[in-house]
């Protein structure tokens, strides 16, 4: 397949006003009808048309109610010699719902019919001029079996339904819908399904009624209820804090349980992964409860951001994705209340970041959060695009402020609305609603952000003058080389501040040059290679505490000892910074373990550190649950040029059971002082205990384990048992899996035979059990008996990931084995799903990205792995891009 480059964009040599669609939907074979209002592009010479289409199978073409001439060329229906006039395409075509295991286009899931058309999904429906420029007015009709699928939904409004004569499967019905806004055609969406649904009748503050709908499977109805509060907290959000209402008469939100994204918005038909809609507290923990907010929130936002205003070409995908991750981010932290709630989630956002994103940026995919060429879109849906393209949008916030941010909004839709636009669009509307803000000035350079991949290094050297009472701040900032872009230049980044006494106060801070200081924080904007800054004024030596609330997607190098990050960690103001300064004393620790520079011990300033954090009668749970989580292994080696696994495991694990053993007595009062009592809420505060409840009786079982004490276990075990809830029982279980203990395998089968009939919970057996601290390869040689599970599938995108990302992503030392057999099964899997499945295999295909970071004899056996998968005949273009990128 050939590269697609930002550069090439053209616009459409026809639009496409109207669409009037007519399925007969039939598993082995749906009839398509496809009537087009078309008109010539009259900024272009005249051109043939030339409609996408792909896995399905023409049966007529009329223009204007006559047949035509038409030819098939580089994949795409070809069309020459049209009427200048605007005229009527009609296409008939049939496809296989059944067939489709790549579940993009039309396909048959439970017994019922799905669509996915993000990002060129609807060509696998019928021919059409498939980019996002070109906005249409859909008519859709749905005929159907009428037992079989009760429920027929597409986009918009219900304007017709009946009976219809019967067919050879008995009865026959319609329904027609109509959707009065033009999209493009990858918001398209049809349901045809028995489902039954959750309604709702919501007024809107302009005294509309709108009327908001669940439909998932029979069974399941008595799990929707949070997905159906987040969906109005969602309503009432928007319009209170951008005021943007919701736009639609009716909302409908679709469950499905074979899905490769997480959800999708299309108009007025979001439908989505169940695993972001069903919950109860029986079967959902109180992450997935957070995720349901979360999603609906995103896709509900969508419909403003994406669907109202989209996206000229998919290289500016970032424009509705970057944004919209941005709504939802802000949405849950409004949602969670409090400051300290506020910040844990942004803690929870960072980590991802840095997780995810970071690697990404280093790796071999990397590219910029508007990429400048692809050879499959599907593969851009990254988190450069989504959750850097994210903390873009936060910085014009940052720069703006928070007022001039709700105005940015107002004048991109004033401006914008009904169209499709690019990420350019966007900033500019920002700015102009704020000339006189560093963003409107600095513009040009700002907008580096988009262009240029890779995460910048910023490097800060504080003095403290004290017969002048002065403080300057020194600071660097760098961008290292990517691929494709060796020189980058320098960024505006936005550096929220404080600067923090030795007895824990916050001082003013006033600029040289200032008549009075301007409180205790502010947001310094650098813009050159290199800045300075002085404080005047200072009545000690400050410990500057930077880049506070994550204000920049950067790596940050503020030199402090550990002595600073103990005064943050006990005094910052910045919630963030204190839990930053806790993750960069564990990291300390563990990457002096990795290179062999630190003692094996465990030092009593960071164990009395921990204990503090732990004991502190003003901290939330929920904070102390991250502050006393280790960094992660795979946040560990992004910090090494050369990357051992085991080795960062060994120094992780032996770090965790030292922890596990000098807190004992504080794990065992944690864990006894936030049981939660009474009825389920997954409210932050709840939640919060509930996490450092799991988290402390994980290390007790992990000391006990050790210890070959069966005392922690056996009340993991009855807690198990006993638990009101999934998040409670998980944990206990994580807590004896993770441990190794005994009584494992007997919590693993009970679990089992208890949720054998729920999908979501199945999937979270197998993750679990795949995630396990690797011990003498146990780990790896279970995740290869459960390939063979009855229960396992890699046609259920779910179930694959459960098992195959939770292992190859989240399990470094089970995944990076010396005898390569972990890259042998990678290889083995990526072959198998390629065939069925090319958008999921090659998102799986992502775990070898920074292969070249690992050391001897990882990187030979990886590389060796790579050319294997490259090598398969007829391999998809999805997977290619990904390993050819990785052997470049
Ligand atoms: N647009 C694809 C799914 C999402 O980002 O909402
Ligand atoms: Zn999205």
């Amino acid at each position: 397949a050939p590269l697609i480059r930002r550069e090439d964009y053209a616009p459409p040599a026809y639009w496409i006003r109207t669409v009037d669609l007519t399925f007969d939907l039939d598993p082995v074979k749906t009839m398509v009808i496809n009537r087009m209002q078309v008109e010539r592009n009259a900024a272009l010479p005249p051109q043939p048309l030339r409609l996408h289409g792909e896995d399905i199978t023409l049966t007529r073409v009329l223009v204007n109610n006559e047949s035509v001439s038409f030819r098939h060329e580089d994949g795409m229906l070809v069309i020459d010699s049209l009427p200048d006039a605007p005229f009527t395409l009609e296409i008939r075509n049939t496809c296989c719902p059944e067939k489709n295991t790549q579940l993009s286009g039309l396909y048959t899931s439970g017994g019922g019919f799905f669509t996915q058309c993000e990002a060129e999904g609807f060509r696998r429906i019928t021919y059409f001029l498939d980019r996002p420029d070109v906005m249409a007015v859909y008519t859709v009709t749905l005929r159907a079996a009428k037992k079989q699928y009760p429920v027929l939904l597409s986009n918009g409004n219900l304007v017709e339904q009946g009976e219809m004569m019967a067919g050879v499967y008995g009865p026959r019905h319609y329904a027609k819908w109509h959707d009065p806004f033009p999209k493009p055609s990858y918001l398209f969406a049809l349901v045809a399904a028995d489902l039954v649904t959750r309604e709702q009748l919501i007024r809107t503050r302009s005294g509309k009624e709108h009327l908001l709908q669940v439909h998932v499977r029979r069974g399941d109805l008595e799990k929707t209820e949070h997905a159906m509060n987040s969906l109005i907290a969602s309503v009432v959000w928007d319009e209170a804090r951008f005021g943007l209402p919701l736009d639609l008469e009716r909302f409908m939100i679709v469950a499905v349980g074979d899905f490769n994204m997480g959800a999708m918005e299309n108009k007025g038909l979001n439908i989505f992964n169940t695993k972001y809609v069903l919950a109860n507290p029986a079967t959902a923990t109180d992450v997935d409860y957070a995720g349901i907010e979360s999603v609906v929130g995103h896709e509900y936002f969508h419909n403003w951001t994406g669907n109202r205003i989209t996206c000229r070409d998919w290289f500016q995908l970032s424009l509705k994705e970057g944004l919209t991750v941005f709504r939802d981010q802000e949405f849950s932290m409004d949602m969670a209340g409090t400051p300290t709630a506020r910040a844990v989630k942004r803690i929870e956002d960072v980590r991802t970041l840095r997780q995810v994103q970071f690697p990404e940026d280093a790796g071999s995919m990397a590219h910029p959060v508007r990429p400048d060429s692809y050879v499959e879109i599907n593969n851009f849906y990254t988190a450069t695009v989504y959750e850097k393209g994210s903390e873009v949008v936060r910085m014009m916030q940052t720069l703006v402020g928070r007022d001039g941010f709700a105005r940015g909004i107002t004048k991109y839709f004033e401006r914008h609305d009904g169209q499709a636009v690019t990420c350019d669009d966007f900033a500019q509307a920002i700015a102009d609603a704020n000339p006189d803000s560093p963003l409107a000035t600095l513009l040009p350079q700002f907008k580096r952000w988009y262009s240029q991949a890779g995460t910048p290094r910023v490097t800060a050297r504080g003095r403290y003058d004290a017969p002048t009472r002065t403080y300057t701040l020194g600071i660097e900032q760098t961008a290292l080389p990517s691929p494709r872009q060796p020189v980058k230049q320098a960024y505006v980044i936005p550096l929220a501040m404080g600067l923090v006494g030795r007895d824990g106060s916050a001082l003013p801070l006033q600029l040289e040059g200032e008549a009075a200081p301007v409180g205790t924080e502010r947001v310094l904007v650098l813009n050159e290679a290199r800045s300075f800054f002085t404080f005047v004024n200072v009545d000690q030596e400050p410990v500057p505490s930077l880049l506070r609330g994550f204000s920049a997607p950067v790596v940050l190098n503020d030199h402090l000892a550990d002595a600073d990050l103990l005064t943050l960690l006990q005094h910052d103001s910045d919630a963030f910074n204190r839990w930053e300064a806790g993750q960069r004393l564990a990291l300390n620790r563990l990457l002096a373990g990795v290179n062999g520079t630190g003692p094996a011990q465990l030092d009593d300033a960071f164990i009395e550190a921990m204990r503090s954090v732990l004991r502190h009668p003003g901290l939330d749970a929920a904070f102390k649950d991250l502050a006393l989580t280790l960094p992660s292994e795979g946040y560990v080696a992004e910090q090494l040029t050369t990357v051992d696994p085991q080795r960062i495991h060994a120094v992780r694990e032996g770090m965790l059971l030292q922890l596990a053993q000098a807190l004992r007595a504080d794990w065992e009062w944690a864990y006894e002082a936030h049981q939660v009592k009474g009825g389920y809420s997954p409210d932050p505060v709840s939640s919060g205990r509930r996490a450092l409840a799991n988290l402390s009786l994980a290390m007790l079982c992990r000391d006990a384990v050790a210890r070959h004490d069966a005392v922690w276990p056996g009340r993991a075990y009855e807690r198990f048992k006993d638990a009101g809830n999934m998040t409670d029982r998980l944990g206990s279980l994580v807590a004896l899996v993770h441990a190794h203990s005994e009584l494992a395998e007997l919590a693993l089968q009970r679990f089992h035979t208890l949720f054998k009939d729920e999908a979501l919970v199945i999937d979270k057996w197998f993750a679990l059990q795949v995630t396990a601290p690797e011990k003498d390869g146990r780990v790896f040689e279970r995740a290869k008996i459960l390939l063979k599970h009855p229960d396992f599938s890699l046609k259920n995108p779910n179930r694959a990931r459960s098992l195959i990302a939770a292992l190859c992503m989240n399990n470094p030392a089970a995944f990076h084995r010396a005898d390569a057999a972990g890259y042998v099964f990678w290889a083995e899997r990526i072959l198998e799903l390629d065939s069925i499945n090319p958008q999921l295999a090659a998102r799986l295909a992502r775990v070898m990205d920074r292969w070249t970071q690992l050391a001897e004899p990882y990187r030979s056996a990886a590389a060796e792995a790579l050319r294997r998968v490259a090598a398969k005949p007829d391999l998809s273009s999805d997977v290619a891009e990904i390993v050819n990128r990785a052997l470049q």
